[in-house]
């Protein structure tokens, strides 16, 4: 399902733009419900905030938190970029919502969840992928997700803590987008100095054969994985849990 252009962008940048992937509609459906997680979720002080001075705000295990998100999870160009970089039977290693709010820093540049706790030379192939979900438009003022093309062929190397590299790139573009990024990609938030939050989601994946950052069989309900498409428990696990033999 991707283009040999499509192709050539994840192996020699490590990074994809798909624009339009998501509709307007779903986008402010996405949004809506994003911003009245996090809200609710600082109302009962169970909020994830990092970044200096409460700058960014995590909402995490969405595919317990609406059925949007479980639809969403399963958009097919995304998975098949997924699947490209990751192989046919990939998981879902989180799925997130990522709020950069007005006068937040840039975040440090780093590489995904477990990679930069591996020995290095780190593995040529990819281990994880991220898609970062634009629910607002990507700007150079708001925050826009940065990256530097190429950095995942830097096998032995890890970007530096303060740095700006003069190779880094931000990757600007309309809501409804979706940004397909190799996980050994240095990569991180921008400084948002507008005065409205930058919204996306993050639907992070990894190879079946990996710990996944969250524990979906203990995290998602019943209720939902009795409705699960075969796709999305597979997203989930289920076709790659350790034998039971005894
Ligand atoms: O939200 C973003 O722009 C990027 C988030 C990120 O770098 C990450 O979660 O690894």
């Amino acid at each position: 399902m991707l283009t040999a252009s499509e192709k050539s962008q994840l192996e020699q940048g490590g990074f994809l733009v798909l624009e339009n992937a998501i509709t307007a509609d779903t986008t402010a459906r996405l949004r809506e419900r994003a911003l009245t997680l996090a809200a609710e979720e600082q109302k009962v002080d169970k909020s994830h905030m990092y970044l200096p001075n409460d700058g960014a705000q995590r909402v995490w295990n969405l595919i317990n938190k609406g059925e949007l998100f479980e639809d969403a999870i399963q958009q097919p160009k995304m998975l098949a970029a997924m699947e490209y970089l990751l192989g046919a039977d990939c998981t879902l290693s989180s799925f997130t919502v990522n709020v950069i709010y007005p006068g937040a820093p840039n975040s440090g540049l780093h590489i995904d969840y477990p990679l930069s706790a591996l020995p290095r030379p780190r593995p040529t192939f990819p281990m994880v992928a991220n898609s970062v979900w634009f629910l607002d438009d990507f700007t150079r003022e708001n925050g826009a997700t940065r990256c530097v093309p190429g950095s995942h062929h830097r096998l032995e190397a890890l970007p530096e803590p303060g740095i700006a590299y003069a190779d880094e790139v931000q990757i600007c573009g309309p809501r409804g987008s979706v940004l397909i990024v190799n996980g050994s990609v240095w990569h991180g938030s921008s400084a948002n100095r507008t005065d409205t939050p930058r919204v996306a989601l993050l639907g992070f994946f990894c190879r079946s054969i990996l710990k996944p950052q969250q524990d979906h069989f203990k995290l998602v309900s019943d209720e939902v994985i009795s409705r699960a498409t075969p796709t999305l428990k597979r997203l989930l696990g289920f076709n790659s849990l350790p034998n039971l033999n005894t």
